[in-house]
């Protein structure tokens, strides 16, 4: 059989040690910058970037002060801070993937999301994502040492999981938990996704039981892996880790391709680049058989996941 050529994206996973709580949007913008050289230098086409990379984590904050609260967003993108990036991208010709605290005048009210961008080499905005799985709670609970306050600064997002022609590529986005459940690469897969990217902060103390939380980096790359190959895609996880304001986060970024496996990892702690070069052709020969999705899904039989939220029981 003839061989289908090539289509190759050379991806930068950037990821990022700590960012302090005081450090500002400028310095933090300088080490992407940096990034991006390094990765243009190493032939990317493609720089991606963690969850929220503009600063600290801040959700494992309580905080009463709406104002305190709101100094975390961005209010647009690009913003005087984060110029400097779009354009080494621009002259780099390089596109990016940078997730950020979207604050938003929508629907006659202020909104607030867990937002992810996809800039082409032109320095285009080409696709937005908002975080659909928001983990954690809304109060604060008892005795832990950092809070996980997504559900309370931010609303579940509102764009669904769009795949988009971007790059010559059908590219999808999500951010860090949503990497855990099946379902959004399904919505991505039937939409023949080529390559997914997620960007992620962890803590490794995220369940509060240390049987499960010496299993994060584990359970990390399995769900990674097993949306990459249940999907035929590639998939891009980038981490903001190491150990921010005394919180412990997992790092080990890693690209997975379309098989499962994991072809490129980071091995530190810091910021650290890791390039591969992904050939999108490489999901196609799983696409037309063992995930023929046409040819193979029953989808009458799939209909409580839409259906119904949380498990319940069998009848009795
Ligand atoms: N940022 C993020 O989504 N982190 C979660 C861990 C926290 S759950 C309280 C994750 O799934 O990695």
């Amino acid at each position: 059989m003839p061989r289908t050529p090539s289509r190759i994206m050379t991806v930068a996973a950037a990821q990022m040690g700590p960012i302090a709580r005081d450090e500002s949007r400028q310095a933090v913008v300088a080490r992407l910058i940096d990034m991006l050289r390094q990765a243009k230098d190493r032939g990317a086409d493609l720089v991606v970037y963690p969850e929220l990379c503009l600063t600290t984590f801040f959700p494992r904050w309580m905080m009463e002060d709406q104002d305190e609260v709101d100094s975390w967003f961005e209010r647009t993108m690009p913003n005087p801070a984060v110029n400097p990036l779009f354009e080494a991208a621009r002259e780099s010709e390089v596109g990016f993937c940078l997730g950020y605290a979207e604050l938003a005048q929508e629907d006659g009210g202020t909104r607030r999301f867990n937002t992810a961008i996809l800039v082409d080499k032109a320095g285009r905005v080409a696709l937005k994502y908002r975080k659909v799985h928001l983990p954690g709670h809304a109060e604060p609970q008892e005795g832990r040492k950092f809070q996980h306050l997504e559900k309370r600064y931010f609303e579940p997002g509102n764009l669904g999981f769009p795949v988009r022609r971007v790059m010559d590529a059908n590219m999808g986005l999500c951010i860090c938990n949503d990497r855990r459940w099946p379902e959004t690469y399904r919505v991505m897969g039937l939409q023949d996704v080529e390559m997914v990217l997620c960007g992620y902060n962890t803590p490794t103390d995220h369940v509060q039981d240390p049987a499960i939380n010496r299993l994060s980096d584990f359970h990390n790359h399995l769900s990674m892996q097993a949306g990459a190959y249940q999907n035929a895609t590639w998939v891009v996880g980038v981490a903001k880790g190491g150990v921010e304001e005394g919180s412990e986060m997992i790092t080990h970024s890693a690209i997975f391709a379309p098989s499962g496996e994991i072809v490129a990892q980071a091995a530190t702690m810091e910021d650290e680049v890791v390039t591969f070069a992904c050939d999108l052709e490489m999901g196609r020969k799983y696409k037309e058989t063992i995930f023929n999705f046409a040819a193979h899904r029953e989808p009458d039989a799939y209909r409580l996941i839409v259906e119904r939220k949380g498990a319940e029981p069998p009848a009795a």
